[in-house]
């Protein structure tokens, strides 16, 4: 049976991947932060059915790394543990290069001490394309501009790229675009709007408040993306994919979108700080604050997953409607039945 050591098991990917490993056979053990607000909210299916088997560590703590691979000596590490929000990253960006750049250092420099043939998947990001222009792939030009997007980008070219050219190991990567689901956190953009605007068409909120709605990304389903992350650990020679629809969407367009599913279509009204969201009736739903914009934005990430899908013969599944309709349903009904929403 092999062994899959899995950093960040608490968040979206991490939830999903554990039971996509369990399925496959996997033994499945996860670090968990003791600080972590609600550590196994998405991990019902696994924790509590006592399939997984849980550690404590911190990527900050290199003990507490050395400790997690002792216990669990593992023969596949999938590090997905991140301070994973770009806004944040903008007012702490120490703590993102501490988590997102050393992090990985720490846990593969522990790893590879022990077993230097351990295979070793990083959770790479679109955000370090920034600016590039689209489509990106493979061979596009990185251009981060966020202090997440740069220490991500440090982390794959040093430990990812480099450890792999310099001393052979086993790292790959997969440059994964924005995936979400039910489980996504409610500070990204996708769950804040399926969320908030649940909670308005049940009358137990009032407005939504965004930032920039012309940002354009590639959103699709976290649940088809923690597949390719397993394929990519399983292939003879380890490399760095591309994860991505190839189709790419407005903040406006989602809002739309989720309007829509919720049966409650809105017209755009006024610009810039000033536009508003209304409803048939009049009602204004959408508001822009200026607390929501970044120092500087990415504006345009469309991918081209051509060598996932040729190499490792992956496929994403539900499309943009079906995705958006997935997160509003599941919001809705976890209030209507006045579950939290975590
Ligand atoms: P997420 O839901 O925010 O999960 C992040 C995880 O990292 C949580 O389990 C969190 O634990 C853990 N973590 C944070 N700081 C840590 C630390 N110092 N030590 C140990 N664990 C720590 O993120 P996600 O959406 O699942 O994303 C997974 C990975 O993919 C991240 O690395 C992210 O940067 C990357 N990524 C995500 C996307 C996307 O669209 N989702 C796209 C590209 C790349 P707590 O419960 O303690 O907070
Ligand atoms: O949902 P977001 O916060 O995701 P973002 O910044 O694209 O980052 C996510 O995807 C990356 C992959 O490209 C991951 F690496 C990263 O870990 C994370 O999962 O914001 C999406 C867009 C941005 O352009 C943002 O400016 O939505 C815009 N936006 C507009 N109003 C907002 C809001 N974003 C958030 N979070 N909250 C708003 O109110």
């Amino acid at each position: 049976m092999k062994r899959a050591l899995i950093t960040g098991i608490t968040g979206q990917d991490g939830s999903y991947l554990s039971e996509h490993l369990l399925n496959e056979g996997y033994d499945v053990w996860g670090l968990v932060r003791r600080t972590s607000n609600n550590p196994f909210s998405r991990l019902e299916n696994v924790v509590n059915h006592n399939k997984a088997h849980i550690l404590y560590g911190d990527l900050r703590d290199t003990g507490s790394l050395a400790r997690a691979l002792d216990e669990s000596q593992p023969d596949e590490i999938y590090n997905l543990a991140a301070q994973s929000d770009v806004w944040v990253s903008f007012k702490c960006p120490e703590e993102a290069q501490e988590i997102n750049y050393y992090g990985l250092g720490r846990l593969v420099n522990e790893a590879v001490k022990r077993n230097p043939k351990v295979r070793i998947y990083q959770a790479s990001t679109s955000e370090m394309f920034g600016k590039s222009q689209p489509p990106q792939n493979e061979t596009s030009p990185f251009a981060p501009v966020s202090p997440y997007g740069e220490a991500k980008l440090k982390a794959h070219q040093d430990f990812v790229e480099g450890y792999r050219e310099r001393f052979g190991l086993f790292i790959a990567s997969g440059i994964l675009f924005n995936h979400e689901s039910p489980r996504r956190g409610l500070n990204f953009v996708s769950r804040k709007v399926t969320s908030t605007l649940a909670k308005i068409k049940l009358g137990l909120a009032d407005t939504l408040t965004l930032g920039n709605l012309e940002a354009k990304r590639d959103w699709g389903y976290a649940g088809d993306y923690v597949k390719a992350m397993h394929r990519i650990l399983q292939q003879e020679k380890p490399g760095d994919y591309v994860i991505a629809t190839g189709e790419s969407h407005t903040v406006r367009e989602f809002v739309e979108a989720a309007c829509a599913a919720l049966d409650m279509p809105i017209t755009w009204k006024g610009s810039g700080l000033e536009e508003v969201g209304v409803t048939a009736d009049g009602k204004t739903i959408v508001t822009i604050s200026k607390e929501f914009y970044r120092p500087v934005e990415v504006d345009y990430l469309l991918g081209d997953a051509t060598k996932a899908r040729t190499e490792l013969n992956w496929t994403d599944g539900i499309g943009f409607a079906g995705l958006v309709k997935l997160m509003v349903d599941s919001d809705y009904e976890l209030l209507k039945n006045n579950r939290a929403l975590t």
